[in-house]
Parts: structure tokens; C-alpha cells; sequence
């Protein structure tokens, strides 16, 4: 039996993950609705998730913490959750990996913030330098290794997909422009149903977190309207 200790749907980027995932492939779990204060570890999350941090998944009871592990745990249990073809699942973890250990300056300057709508300004260099190194990744992986009868980035919805969930969130909600194939990408998962109800439940939620509100203001992001 899984249960998955999750944060706010609004801010938690790396709760999107697992929770995608989950969702994605129809595997049942028992759904913890945490609060997070954006502000690293923190003991409050600490009787469920040793590393004080969300997300965080049980399995009868046992923690998994940590997005990536929890993600290759599932994918020892259910299949497809990587590519089959050796070269797509090896290029899966590595684009995975880069964007677990990476893109700090695009996370720290565009933390996602899924309820706001932003005019758009343009990003400082280093995050710009992201974006268009995440708009590569989604390139590459569409003309290489995806297939027309599905849109995401390596045939088959995989944990690759889950893993940037967040950033399409943030490219969405800050209006930042991306070439064509990574727009398309972008708006294909914005389509994805989980994608859709995970936006219902950030609207839905009360809390707010001023210090990430601010950041979209820089932008000129307000609330969207419900
Ligand atoms: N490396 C961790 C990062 C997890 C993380 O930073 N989680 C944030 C929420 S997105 C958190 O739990 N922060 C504690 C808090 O703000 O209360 C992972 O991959 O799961």
C-alpha cells in the first residue's frame, strides 16, 4: 500500500513529480496533503520524512524520500515507467538527473507558482541560459527519440516527463517564450488530465507564500482568476 506525503499543489514542484507519476500510471496511493514553507528542510515533515522534506512516499508504512528515488523505486515495481529502447531510457536518466541536480538559477528566479499569470519579462542571463538549455533537452528528445502517436519526450509518458512537469508549469505561468517544438511540448502536457486536476488543486488551496508571490510580481504576475 503507498501513501504519498505531498506539498502545497500551488508551490511544490517536486511533489508534482511522484504525484504525476502516480496518476499517470493508475497506481493507487493514499494521498497526504502537507504544507510547505519553501524554506528547505523542515522538522515538521520529519514524523513521515526523515530527510524533512516532501516529497515523500510509504510503502507499507517504510519511507522513500527524495523525487529521483522515489521515482526509480516505482519503476522497479511497474512497468514503462522508463523507455525500453537502451539508448532513450539511458538519455531519459541523464536529462532526469540534469534537471534534478540543475537549473538553479531558473528554479531560484521562477519558483513555480502555478495559480499566477505573468505578463513576461526577460529572464537575467543565467536563467535565460536554462531556458534554453531545457528547451533543447525537449527538442532533441521529440526529434530523436518520440514518436508521433504520442506527445511527450520519449515515446511514452516516462518519469523524463514527470521530471520537467514543473518547469512547463513555470514556463506557462511566467509567459516565457520557447521555439516551437518546446512550446508545443509544453502545451501537450499542460493538457495531460493530472496536470489539469493538480491546477484545480492549487486554486483550490487557502495558503499563500509571499516571499514566492513576490518573485512572480517581478514579472507581473498576478493571481489568476478561478
Ligand atoms: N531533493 C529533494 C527536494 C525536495 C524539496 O526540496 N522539497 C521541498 C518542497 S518542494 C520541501 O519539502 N521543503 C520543506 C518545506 O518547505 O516545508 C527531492 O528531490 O525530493
Amino acid at each position: 500500500m503507498y501513501a504519498l506525503y505531498f506539498g502545497n499543489m500551488n508551490y511544490s514542484s517536486w511533489s508534482l513529480r511522484p504525484w504525476l507519476l502516480l496518476r499517470h500510471f493508475e497506481i493507487p496511493f493514499e494521498a497526504h496533503r502537507v504544507s510547505v514553507c519553501g524554506r528547505g528542510p523542515n522538522d515538521d515533515h520529519r514524523p513521515y520524512s526523515p530527510n524533512g522534506l516532501v516529497p515523500c512516499l510509504h510503502v507499507d508504512g517504510f519511507p522513500v524520500f527524495d523525487t529521483l528515488a522515489i521515482a526509480e523505486f516505482l519503476a522497479e515495481r511497474h512497468p514503462g515507467l522508463w523507455p525500453a529502447d537502451w539508448k532513450a531510457r539511458a538519455r531519459a536518466r541523464s536529462v532526469a538527473a540534469e534537471m534534478h541536480s540543475g537549473f538553479g538559477a531558473l528554479r531560484g528566479a521562477m519558483p513555480m507558482n502555478v495559480r499566477m499569470k505573468c505578463k513576461g519579462v526577460m529572464p537575467a542571463p543565467a536563467v535565460a541560459e536554462d531556458i534554453t538549455r531545457i528547451a533543447a533537452i525537449w527538442t532533441e528528445a521529440r526529434e530523436v527519440f518520440a514518436t508521433d502517436a504520442e506527445p511527450w519526450l520519449f515515446g511514452a509518458f516516462s518519469v523524463a516527463d514527470a521530471m520537467f512537469a514543473p518547469v512547463v508549469w513555470r514556463f506557462a505561468t511566467y509567459n516565457v517564450d520557447l521555439p516551437p517544438v518546446a512550446a508545443a511540448y509544453r502545451d501537450a502536457m499542460l493538457a495531460h488530465p493530472a496536470m489539469r486536476e493538480w491546477e484545480r488543486g492549487a486554486q483550490a488551496e487557502r495558503e499563500a507564500l509571499p516571499a514566492y508571490d513576490a518573485l512572480a510580481a517581478e514579472f507581473g504576475g498576478l493571481r489568476a482568476p478561478e
